[in-house]
Protein backbone atom coordinates (compact mmCIF):
# COMPACT_ATOMS: atom_id res chain seq x y z
CA UNK A 1 0.00 0.00 0.00
CA UNK A 2 1.49 3.17 -1.35
CA UNK A 3 0.64 6.28 1.06
CA UNK A 4 -1.84 8.62 -0.22
CA UNK A 5 -0.47 12.22 -1.73
CA UNK A 6 -1.48 15.17 0.05
CA UNK A 7 -0.64 19.13 -0.50
CA UNK A 8 2.19 18.39 2.18
CA UNK A 9 3.89 16.38 -0.19
CA UNK A 10 4.02 19.79 -2.52
CA UNK A 11 3.19 17.33 -5.69
CA UNK A 12 3.02 19.61 -8.93
CA UNK A 13 2.26 18.33 -12.50
CA UNK A 14 2.96 20.83 -16.06
CA UNK A 15 -0.29 21.36 -17.69
CA UNK A 16 1.47 20.06 -20.39
CA UNK A 17 2.37 16.90 -18.86
CA UNK A 18 -1.52 15.25 -18.21
CA UNK A 19 -2.75 17.85 -21.04
CA UNK A 20 0.07 16.28 -23.74
CA UNK A 21 -2.09 14.25 -26.45
CA UNK A 22 0.98 12.18 -27.47
CA UNK A 23 1.24 13.66 -31.08
CA UNK A 24 4.78 12.75 -32.15
CA UNK A 25 6.75 13.35 -34.99
CA UNK A 26 5.45 9.70 -36.49
CA UNK A 27 2.00 10.08 -35.40
CA UNK A 28 -1.18 11.85 -34.87
CA UNK A 29 -2.72 13.11 -31.52
CA UNK A 30 -4.21 9.75 -30.13
CA UNK A 31 -6.20 11.95 -27.00
CA UNK A 32 -8.76 14.78 -27.26
CA UNK A 33 -7.37 18.21 -25.91
CA UNK A 34 -7.96 18.08 -21.93
CA UNK A 35 -9.17 21.45 -20.13
CA UNK A 36 -7.15 23.32 -17.99
CA UNK A 37 -9.79 23.60 -15.32
CA UNK A 38 -10.51 19.72 -15.77
CA UNK A 39 -6.51 19.25 -14.97
CA UNK A 40 -6.50 21.51 -11.95
CA UNK A 41 -9.38 19.73 -10.52
CA UNK A 42 -8.26 16.17 -11.14
CA UNK A 43 -4.29 16.74 -10.04
CA UNK A 44 -5.76 17.96 -7.05
CA UNK A 45 -8.77 15.16 -6.20
CA UNK A 46 -4.93 12.64 -6.62
CA UNK A 47 -3.55 15.22 -4.07
CA UNK A 48 -1.33 17.34 -6.21
CA UNK A 49 -0.73 20.64 -4.73
CA UNK A 50 0.74 22.58 -7.39
CA UNK A 51 0.03 22.86 -11.35
CA UNK A 52 2.68 24.73 -13.58
CA UNK A 53 2.43 25.81 -17.36
CA UNK A 54 3.75 27.76 -20.33
CA UNK A 55 2.45 30.40 -21.04
CA UNK A 56 1.28 29.34 -24.73
CA UNK A 57 -0.27 26.19 -22.14
CA UNK A 58 -3.06 28.53 -20.83
CA UNK A 59 -3.45 31.37 -23.07
CA UNK A 60 -3.64 30.79 -26.72
CA UNK A 61 -0.44 32.33 -28.45
CA UNK A 62 -1.40 35.70 -29.86
CA UNK A 63 -4.44 35.61 -27.86
CA UNK A 64 -6.10 39.46 -27.15
CA UNK A 65 -6.58 40.98 -23.53
CA UNK A 66 -10.06 39.76 -23.75
CA UNK A 67 -9.69 36.36 -24.47
CA UNK A 68 -6.53 35.82 -22.38
CA UNK A 69 -8.61 37.51 -19.34
CA UNK A 70 -11.46 34.88 -20.31
CA UNK A 71 -9.46 32.29 -20.11
CA UNK A 72 -7.20 32.93 -16.88
CA UNK A 73 -10.70 34.20 -14.82
CA UNK A 74 -11.93 30.49 -15.68
CA UNK A 75 -8.38 29.14 -14.65
CA UNK A 76 -8.60 30.91 -11.55
CA UNK A 77 -11.56 30.05 -10.13
CA UNK A 78 -10.68 26.33 -10.55
CA UNK A 79 -7.51 27.09 -8.43
CA UNK A 80 -10.00 28.81 -5.79
CA UNK A 81 -12.43 25.87 -5.37
CA UNK A 82 -9.52 23.89 -5.50
CA UNK A 83 -6.92 25.24 -3.03
CA UNK A 84 -4.06 24.72 -6.16
CA UNK A 85 -1.28 27.07 -6.30
CA UNK A 86 1.38 27.61 -9.11
CA UNK A 87 4.81 27.50 -7.97
CA UNK A 88 6.11 27.50 -11.34
CA UNK A 89 5.34 29.48 -15.04
CA UNK A 90 7.47 29.03 -17.59
CA UNK A 91 7.37 30.85 -21.51
CA UNK A 92 6.98 28.67 -24.54
CA UNK A 93 9.59 30.42 -26.91
CA UNK A 94 10.15 27.04 -29.29
CA UNK A 95 6.28 25.95 -30.44
CA UNK A 96 6.12 28.97 -33.25
CA UNK A 97 8.00 28.86 -36.73
CA UNK A 98 9.41 32.27 -35.44
CA UNK A 99 11.77 30.81 -33.14
CA UNK A 100 12.63 28.14 -35.13
CA UNK A 101 16.81 29.30 -34.77
CA UNK A 102 15.79 30.09 -30.74
CA UNK A 103 14.55 32.65 -28.85
CA UNK A 104 17.32 34.47 -27.20
CA UNK A 105 19.47 33.05 -28.98
CA UNK A 106 18.31 33.31 -32.46
CA UNK A 107 20.59 34.57 -35.38
CA UNK A 108 17.62 36.99 -36.27
CA UNK A 109 17.60 40.37 -33.87
CA UNK A 110 13.90 40.54 -34.38
CA UNK A 111 13.01 37.40 -33.23
CA UNK A 112 15.57 37.45 -30.30
CA UNK A 113 13.65 41.17 -29.58
CA UNK A 114 9.71 39.29 -29.70
CA UNK A 115 11.16 36.36 -27.40
CA UNK A 116 12.24 38.64 -24.95
CA UNK A 117 8.72 40.57 -25.19
CA UNK A 118 7.20 37.27 -24.57
CA UNK A 119 9.28 36.24 -21.84
CA UNK A 120 8.06 39.90 -20.01
CA UNK A 121 4.74 39.08 -20.42
CA UNK A 122 4.88 35.53 -18.93
CA UNK A 123 7.14 36.99 -16.36
CA UNK A 124 3.89 39.25 -15.37
CA UNK A 125 1.76 36.33 -15.58
CA UNK A 126 3.94 34.22 -13.11
CA UNK A 127 3.91 37.18 -10.63
CA UNK A 128 0.55 37.34 -10.49
CA UNK A 129 -0.44 34.19 -10.09
CA UNK A 130 2.19 33.86 -7.12
CA UNK A 131 5.15 31.99 -8.79
CA UNK A 132 8.55 31.93 -6.89
CA UNK A 133 10.24 30.29 -9.97
CA UNK A 134 10.38 31.09 -13.85
CA UNK A 135 11.77 28.33 -15.45
CA UNK A 136 13.96 28.98 -18.78
CA UNK A 137 14.09 25.80 -20.85
CA UNK A 138 15.81 27.07 -24.10
CA UNK A 139 14.99 24.10 -25.95
CA UNK A 140 15.47 25.42 -29.46
CA UNK A 141 18.69 27.50 -28.43
CA UNK A 142 21.19 25.97 -30.39
CA UNK A 143 21.61 24.68 -33.48
CA UNK A 144 22.49 21.72 -36.38
CA UNK A 145 25.31 22.89 -38.05
CA UNK A 146 28.59 24.10 -36.32
CA UNK A 147 29.62 26.92 -38.98
CA UNK A 148 25.64 28.31 -38.85
CA UNK A 149 25.95 29.19 -35.15
CA UNK A 150 28.61 31.48 -33.65
CA UNK A 151 28.21 29.58 -29.92
CA UNK A 152 30.27 32.43 -27.97
CA UNK A 153 27.87 35.10 -29.55
CA UNK A 154 25.23 33.07 -28.93
CA UNK A 155 26.05 32.87 -25.08
CA UNK A 156 27.11 36.76 -25.20
CA UNK A 157 23.44 37.33 -26.45
CA UNK A 158 21.58 34.22 -23.37
CA UNK A 159 23.66 36.25 -20.77
CA UNK A 160 22.24 39.44 -22.22
CA UNK A 161 18.44 37.91 -22.18
CA UNK A 162 18.89 36.66 -18.71
CA UNK A 163 20.47 39.66 -17.04
CA UNK A 164 17.28 41.65 -18.96
CA UNK A 165 14.63 39.45 -17.06
CA UNK A 166 16.50 39.91 -13.50
CA UNK A 167 16.83 43.35 -13.96
CA UNK A 168 12.91 43.52 -14.80
CA UNK A 169 12.10 41.07 -11.50
CA UNK A 170 13.62 43.54 -9.69
CA UNK A 171 12.54 46.95 -11.37
CA UNK A 172 9.32 45.58 -10.67
CA UNK A 173 9.56 44.11 -7.39
CA UNK A 174 8.68 40.51 -7.98
CA UNK A 175 9.42 37.66 -5.96
CA UNK A 176 10.90 35.29 -8.81
CA UNK A 177 13.93 33.72 -9.30
CA UNK A 178 14.94 32.05 -12.75
CA UNK A 179 15.58 28.43 -13.18
CA UNK A 180 17.78 27.15 -15.91
CA UNK A 181 16.45 23.83 -17.29
CA UNK A 182 19.44 22.40 -19.01
CA UNK A 183 19.38 19.42 -22.23
CA UNK A 184 21.89 18.35 -24.34
CA UNK A 185 19.48 17.79 -27.54
CA UNK A 186 16.32 17.40 -28.52
CA UNK A 187 14.17 19.53 -30.81
CA UNK A 188 17.98 20.82 -31.52
CA UNK A 189 20.61 19.02 -32.65
CA UNK A 190 22.48 20.27 -29.61
CA UNK A 191 21.52 22.51 -27.29
CA UNK A 192 23.26 25.47 -25.55
CA UNK A 193 23.59 25.39 -21.87
CA UNK A 194 23.17 21.26 -22.06
CA UNK A 195 23.94 19.88 -18.59
CA UNK A 196 23.83 20.99 -15.17
CA UNK A 197 27.76 21.48 -15.10
CA UNK A 198 27.34 24.01 -18.22
CA UNK A 199 24.51 25.90 -17.05
CA UNK A 200 26.03 26.91 -13.25
CA UNK A 201 29.18 28.07 -15.47
CA UNK A 202 26.85 30.22 -17.15
CA UNK A 203 25.11 31.58 -14.36
CA UNK A 204 28.56 32.31 -12.30
CA UNK A 205 29.05 34.98 -15.54
CA UNK A 206 25.59 36.88 -14.86
CA UNK A 207 24.99 40.12 -13.90
CA UNK A 208 23.30 38.79 -10.69
CA UNK A 209 23.87 34.96 -10.06
CA UNK A 210 21.72 34.83 -6.76
CA UNK A 211 18.51 35.05 -8.98
CA UNK A 212 19.40 32.37 -11.29
CA UNK A 213 19.66 28.76 -10.33
CA UNK A 214 18.52 25.18 -11.81
CA UNK A 215 15.80 23.13 -12.99
CA UNK A 216 17.26 20.44 -13.50
CA UNK A 217 15.17 16.95 -15.16
CA UNK A 218 15.94 13.88 -14.45
CA UNK A 219 15.86 12.42 -18.08
CA UNK A 220 18.29 14.85 -19.63
CA UNK A 221 21.14 14.63 -17.37
CA UNK A 222 20.60 10.40 -18.48
CA UNK A 223 20.15 11.76 -22.37
CA UNK A 224 23.88 13.17 -21.61
CA UNK A 225 25.11 9.67 -20.13
CA UNK A 226 25.20 11.73 -16.91
CA UNK A 227 24.80 10.76 -13.09
CA UNK A 228 21.26 12.72 -11.72
CA UNK A 229 22.09 11.89 -8.35
CA UNK A 230 25.35 13.70 -8.72
CA UNK A 231 23.80 16.33 -10.61
CA UNK A 232 21.51 17.28 -8.00
CA UNK A 233 23.95 17.22 -5.38
CA UNK A 234 26.35 20.01 -7.17
CA UNK A 235 23.21 21.82 -7.67
CA UNK A 236 22.69 21.53 -3.69
CA UNK A 237 26.25 22.22 -2.99
CA UNK A 238 25.93 25.34 -5.12
CA UNK A 239 23.24 26.39 -3.76
CA UNK A 240 21.30 26.00 -7.17
CA UNK A 241 18.62 24.05 -6.60
CA UNK A 242 16.12 26.03 -7.50
CA UNK A 243 12.89 23.83 -8.87
CA UNK A 244 13.34 20.28 -10.47
CA UNK A 245 11.83 18.40 -12.96
CA UNK A 246 11.00 14.54 -12.13
CA UNK A 247 10.22 11.91 -14.74
CA UNK A 248 12.02 8.54 -15.89
CA UNK A 249 14.36 7.66 -18.98
CA UNK A 250 15.88 4.51 -20.29
CA UNK A 251 19.29 5.54 -21.65
CA UNK A 252 20.94 7.58 -23.90
CA UNK A 253 18.52 8.00 -26.36
CA UNK A 254 15.61 10.39 -27.58
CA UNK A 255 13.47 12.03 -24.13
CA UNK A 256 11.10 9.63 -22.89
CA UNK A 257 9.63 11.68 -20.20
CA UNK A 258 8.42 8.50 -18.36
CA UNK A 259 6.88 8.31 -14.96
CA UNK A 260 9.20 8.98 -12.30
CA UNK A 261 11.02 5.51 -11.55
CA UNK A 262 10.34 4.17 -14.54
CA UNK A 263 13.43 4.64 -15.60
CA UNK A 264 16.77 4.03 -13.85
CA UNK A 265 15.25 2.97 -9.93
CA UNK A 266 18.26 2.63 -8.03
CA UNK A 267 19.09 5.87 -9.28
CA UNK A 268 15.49 7.57 -8.52
CA UNK A 269 15.79 5.62 -4.95
CA UNK A 270 19.48 7.36 -4.32
CA UNK A 271 17.53 10.82 -5.37
CA UNK A 272 14.40 10.68 -3.17
CA UNK A 273 17.03 9.74 -0.33
CA UNK A 274 19.00 12.44 -1.00
CA UNK A 275 15.95 14.89 -1.28
CA UNK A 276 14.29 13.40 1.37
CA UNK A 277 17.27 12.78 4.09
CA UNK A 278 20.57 14.75 2.55
CA UNK A 279 19.84 17.77 4.31
CA UNK A 280 21.75 18.97 8.05
CA UNK A 281 20.74 16.17 10.39
CA UNK A 282 18.99 14.21 7.90
CA UNK A 283 16.48 16.29 7.13
CA UNK A 284 15.11 17.11 3.45
CA UNK A 285 18.10 18.81 1.49
CA UNK A 286 15.18 20.57 -1.07
CA UNK A 287 12.01 22.00 0.26
CA UNK A 288 11.02 23.05 -3.12
CA UNK A 289 7.70 21.31 -5.14
CA UNK A 290 8.27 18.03 -6.34
CA UNK A 291 7.84 19.01 -9.86
CA UNK A 292 6.96 15.85 -12.47
CA UNK A 293 7.54 16.78 -16.06
CA UNK A 294 6.81 13.65 -17.71
CA UNK A 295 4.43 12.60 -20.65
CA UNK A 296 2.00 9.76 -20.15
CA UNK A 297 2.55 7.39 -22.56
CA UNK A 298 1.13 7.28 -26.62
CA UNK A 299 -0.66 3.98 -25.80
CA UNK A 300 -2.55 5.64 -23.02
CA UNK A 301 -6.32 6.68 -23.13
CA UNK A 302 -7.75 9.48 -20.51
CA UNK A 303 -8.37 6.61 -17.84
CA UNK A 304 -4.36 5.66 -18.24
CA UNK A 305 -3.04 9.32 -18.12
CA UNK A 306 -4.48 10.14 -14.92
CA UNK A 307 -3.52 7.00 -13.67
CA UNK A 308 0.08 7.82 -14.88
CA UNK A 309 -0.25 10.79 -12.93
CA UNK A 310 -0.83 9.72 -9.65
CA UNK A 311 1.90 6.72 -10.49
CA UNK A 312 4.85 9.57 -10.17
CA UNK A 313 3.49 10.20 -6.61
CA UNK A 314 3.03 7.02 -5.72
CA UNK A 315 6.30 5.63 -6.80
CA UNK A 316 7.70 8.78 -4.52
CA UNK A 317 6.27 8.30 -1.81
CA UNK A 318 7.11 4.28 -2.04
CA UNK A 319 10.72 5.37 -2.64
CA UNK A 320 11.02 7.63 0.51
CA UNK A 321 9.12 5.56 2.68
CA UNK A 322 12.28 2.68 1.56
CA UNK A 323 14.57 5.33 1.58
CA UNK A 324 13.15 6.29 5.33
CA UNK A 325 14.22 2.29 5.97
CA UNK A 326 16.75 2.04 5.02
CA UNK A 327 18.22 5.18 7.12
CA UNK A 328 16.79 3.46 10.22
CA UNK A 329 18.47 -0.06 9.56
CA UNK A 330 20.88 -0.90 11.98
CA UNK A 331 22.83 -2.81 9.09
CA UNK A 332 22.98 -0.20 7.28
CA UNK A 333 24.10 1.92 9.47
CA UNK A 334 27.62 -0.27 10.21
CA UNK A 335 27.64 -0.85 6.40
CA UNK A 336 27.89 2.74 6.02
CA UNK A 337 30.37 2.75 8.85
CA UNK A 338 32.41 -0.17 7.09
CA UNK A 339 32.37 2.22 4.01
CA UNK A 340 33.84 4.99 5.45
CA UNK A 341 31.07 6.80 4.24
CA UNK A 342 30.83 9.70 6.90
CA UNK A 343 34.70 10.01 7.30
CA UNK A 344 34.89 11.99 4.18
CA UNK A 345 33.54 15.01 6.20
CA UNK A 346 36.16 15.25 7.71
CA UNK A 347 38.39 18.32 6.35
CA UNK A 348 41.89 16.70 4.92
CA UNK A 349 43.71 18.91 6.60
CA UNK A 350 44.10 19.61 10.22
CA UNK A 351 42.22 22.57 11.53
CA UNK A 352 45.32 25.36 10.95
CA UNK A 353 47.07 23.17 8.86
CA UNK A 354 49.32 24.33 6.21
CA UNK A 355 51.01 22.85 3.10
CA UNK A 356 54.41 23.17 5.95
CA UNK A 357 52.04 20.98 8.53
CA UNK A 358 51.03 18.26 5.70
CA UNK A 359 54.72 18.26 4.51
CA UNK A 360 56.17 17.62 8.02
CA UNK A 361 53.48 14.66 8.86
CA UNK A 362 55.72 11.80 8.04
CA UNK A 363 52.82 9.64 8.74
CA UNK A 364 51.22 11.62 5.71
CA UNK A 365 53.81 9.66 3.64
CA UNK A 366 57.47 8.55 4.51
CA UNK A 367 55.33 6.37 7.28
CA UNK A 368 52.23 5.76 5.53
CA UNK A 369 51.70 2.35 5.16
CA UNK A 370 50.38 2.28 0.99
CA UNK A 371 50.58 -1.62 0.67
CA UNK A 372 48.08 -2.02 3.78
CA UNK A 373 46.05 0.63 2.52
CA UNK A 374 45.67 -0.09 -1.28
CA UNK A 375 44.53 -3.52 0.14
CA UNK A 376 41.86 -2.62 2.36
CA UNK A 377 38.48 -3.32 0.88
CA UNK A 378 35.52 -0.26 1.01
CA UNK A 379 32.46 -2.57 1.16
CA UNK A 380 30.43 -0.22 -1.31
CA UNK A 381 29.09 -3.64 -2.86
CA UNK A 382 27.55 -4.82 0.40
CA UNK A 383 26.25 -1.04 0.48
CA UNK A 384 24.45 -0.77 -2.44
CA UNK A 385 22.93 -4.56 -1.95
CA UNK A 386 21.39 -3.47 1.08
CA UNK A 387 20.02 -0.16 -0.89
CA UNK A 388 18.43 -2.98 -3.59
CA UNK A 389 16.79 -4.97 -0.61
CA UNK A 390 15.33 -2.35 1.25
CA UNK A 391 14.44 -1.64 -2.64
CA UNK A 392 12.87 -4.71 -3.41
CA UNK A 393 10.91 -4.24 -0.20
CA UNK A 394 13.21 -7.63 1.03
CA UNK A 395 13.96 -5.85 4.40
MN1 LIG B 1 12.10 15.66 -20.89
Amino acid sequence: MAPRPTPADKFSFGLWTVGWQARDPFGDATRPELDAVEAVHRLAELGAYGITFHDDDLLPFGANAATRDAHLTRFRRALDETGMVVPMVTSNLFTHPVFKDGGFTSNDRDARRYALRKALRAVDLAAELGAGTFVLWGGREGAEYDLAKDVRAALDRYREAVDLLCQYVVAQGYELRFAIEPKPNEPRGDILLPTVGHALAFIATLARPELVGLNPEVGHEQMAGLNFVHGIAQALWQGKLFHLDLNGQRGVKYDQDLVFGHGDLLNAFALVDLLENGGPGGGPAYDGPRHFDYKPSRTEDRTGVWASAEANMRTYLLLKERAAAFRADPEVTAALAMSRVDELTTPTLAPGETHAGLRADRTAFEEYDVTAAGARGYHFVRLNQLAVEHLLGAR
